[in-house]
């Protein structure tokens, strides 16, 4: 049966009831079906049962749930906030990590049902709710929304914060060891520069990667043109000659260590390298890059979800909100925490937003990406 047949097929099977919307998701991205138009059925299809949804959402959650499963970015909480707020509500909470939205959404797309929240960039949320990974939120639930910051309210990615409540906002940029690297070129360029070869890292994120080469050749970091991207490719690849590694936060040891001198790496992840070793600095390279907003989404199948509505506002909270960020090193959506904040991170200038962008879904360039990115990694 050719290629089109079967998603035919199997889109009707999803109409009559026949397969989970699950069991969609996963047959129809092995029939080669790009995330956008598996997202775009499951819309259509999904018209009522989203109403059902919001409906559901508005109901009384019942009692709070005995236990809260989180999964997080690591290095992304300041230490008590968890401990404090197992005490408070008498919940018990189960807190692992990930190094990237690629790996998080694989796993729940793989069907790991028992997490309450994750922690997704603004590009991933629209993914999980086209493909109904995310669930949508109960406000009344979440009073203390209202210190969130006006830029962070009805956000593009999520109109009217149906399912996403900002988090921590960063940037894609540089760290490097100020005391071993006199004055490294403020490009992306740098890591083409052998003089620091095997003493440089780049990210272990597809997007993150790519997206600095694109926008050394001037690109867009969203682009899903061939030619542009076999530029990015070239580059990355001529890049990685001089690396010691693709690797995400736990590059920090190797900088702190001076085992690594320049890092592709987050904002906030070098400010807390930076506060163990002092010559760590932070470039955001001249050709541009990535700024983010990170959520807190429900997931659809949470088990727990009115002890994960508490969460989300517990983290609202302008104290507990300001620990986080003194913690992470990160921009702090929540208003009222900023009055608490000694050095907050400054909202980036007009100057600074001219150089910045926000990724977006790929839709069906995804499966072009990710082999530009498996050859990248294995060649
Ligand atoms: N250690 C926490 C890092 C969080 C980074 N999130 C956004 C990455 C965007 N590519």
């Amino acid at each position: 049966m050719s290629k089109r047949k079967e998603v035919e097929r199997l889109v009707r099977a999803l109409e009559a009831g026949l397969v989970s919307r699950r069991e969609f998701v996963g047959r129809a991205a092995a029939l080669g079906l790009s995330l956008s138009a598996i997202g775009t059925v499951l819309t259509a299809c999904g018209q009522k049962e989203k109403a059902a949804e919001q409906a559901a959402a508005a109901e009384d959650l019942g009692p709070m749930e005995k236990e809260l499963n989180i999964y997080n970015w690591s290095d992304y909480i300041a230490e008590n906030v968890v401990p404090d707020f197992e005490k408070e509500f008498g919940v018990k909470v189960t807190y692992d990590t990930y190094e990237s939205n690629e790996e998080m959404v694989a796993k729940l797309q793989a069907g790991a049902s028992g997490y309450d929240i994750v922690v997704p960039s603004n590009y991933i949320v629209q993914v999980m709710v086209a493909t109904n990974l995310a669930a949508t939120l109960n406000r009344k639930y979440i009073p203390n929304f209202v210190n969130l910051a006006p830029p962070f309210v009805n956000p593009v990615f999520d109109p009217g914060n149906e399912h996403a409540i900002p988090y921590q906002w960063g940037t894609t940029g540089f760290a490097y060891r100020k005391d071993k690297v006199s004055d490294p070129a403020n490009s992306w360029g740098v890591f083409l520069d052998a003089t620091y070869k095997g003493k440089m890292t780049q990210l272990d994120d597809m997007r993150d990667v790519i997206g600095s080469w694109l926008r050394y050749r001037g690109h867009s970091l969203n682009s899903t043109d061939p030619t542009e991207l076999a530029g990015a490719k070239t580059d990355a690849l001529a890049a990685k000659k001089n690396l010691k590694a693709y690797i995400s936060a736990p590059v920090k040891g190797q900088l702190i260590s001076g085992d690594v001198w320049i890092a592709q790496l987050w904002n906030g992840d070098t400010a807390q390298a930076r506060a163990e070793q002092p010559a760590i600095e932070f470039h955001l390279p001249r050709e541009g890059c990535t700024i983010w907003t990170d959520s807190l989404v429900i997931t659809r199948t949470a088990p727990h979800k009115r002890a994960a509505h508490e969460f989300i506002n517990y983290v609202l909270r302008p104290d507990v909100g300001a620990a986080i960020s003194n913690f992470t090193g990160y921009g702090t959506p929540n208003q009222a925490a900023l009055a608490k904040m000694e050095h907050p991170v400054p909202y980036p200038t007009a100057e600074e937003f001219q150089r910045l962008e926000y990724q977006k879904d790929l839709g069906e360039a995804n499966t072009l990406w990710d082999r530009i990115w498996t050859e990248i990694k294995s060649g």
